[in-house]
């Protein structure tokens, strides 16, 4: 063997995804210009139609589809998908668009190691409908939050967020693509972060090169 000793290996990651998987498609295509020390080892999705499958094997990485629907309740369900994320032994694992909430137990299996991409400033407007209900309170801005995943639904310490206007005529269309843009820029910056050995969870709080964050890293787009 002839490995420089500050040779970083890149840290395998698995995906989990339940729709479109354009953010995973930012992931790969940053793994791709070679600004993310992942190995991408598998893609898992809940939803055997999710359009990011497509984009997962055009990529030349491994699918698996389990159906939570195949499972009597959320707890085999969890196992099952434990059992089969385990196989590739992640030091990362990202959830790209998944939308089944996660029991405790499965939680605190990847606890510090899961993170998760959220279209809202936490910790406003958990959950679901978050364009809709941003828009029906009258917000004039809104945005998105990468965060470590806790029991806490959406209530994991974060990491990143970016901030976009509300205009007067956004439909929840035009408001989710102006978050969805921002979402590309922000996730593969904080995977890339970890990745680097930056980026922690301690104390159920982030630490982000040797600093706890009171607040997550405020995100300024300079492409325009
Ligand atoms: N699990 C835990 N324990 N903690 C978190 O912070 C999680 C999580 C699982 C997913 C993503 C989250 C989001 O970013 C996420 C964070 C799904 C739902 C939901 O209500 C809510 C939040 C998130 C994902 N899902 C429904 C359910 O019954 C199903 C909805 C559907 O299938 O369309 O699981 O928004
Ligand atoms: C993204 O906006 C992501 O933040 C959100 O779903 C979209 C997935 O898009 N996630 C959730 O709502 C999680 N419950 P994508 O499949 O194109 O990445």
């Amino acid at each position: 063997m002839n490995l420089a000793v500050n040779e970083s290996q890149p840290i395998s990651t698995v995906v989990l995804i339940s729709g479109n998987g354009s953010n995973l498609q930012a992931i790969i295509d940053a793994v791709k210009a070679g600004a993310l020390p992942i190995e991408l080892r598998a893609v898992i999705s809940n939803n055997a139609q999710a359009n990011g499958l497509k984009r997962a094997a055009q990529a030349g990485i491994r699918t698996h589809v389990l159906s939570h629907k195949q499972f009597a309740d959320r707890e085999s369900f969890d196992e099952a998908l434990q059992q089969l994320i385990d196989r590739y032994h992640p030091k990362l694992l990202v959830l790209a668009g998944f939308m089944r909430i996660l029991t405790e137990s499965f939680v605190r299996h990847y606890h510090g190691r899961m993170i998760n991409i959220h279209p809202s400033l936490l910790p406003k407007y958990r959950g679901l409908n978050t364009h809709q209900r941003a828009l029906q309170t009258g917000e004039k801005h809104h945005g998105a939050t990468v965060h470590f995943v806790t029991h806490e639904l959406d209530g994991g310490p974060a990491i990143i967020q970016a901030v976009v206007p509300v205009l007067d005529n956004d439909t929840n269309e035009s408001l989710a693509a102006r978050v969805l843009e921002q979402e590309h820029k922000i996730f593969p910056l904080a995977i890339r972060w970890f990745a680097q050995g930056r980026l922690k969870l301690s104390d159920n709080s982030t630490v982000l090169d040797g600093r706890t964050l009171q607040q997550p890293y405020q995100y300024t787009d300079t492409s325009e």
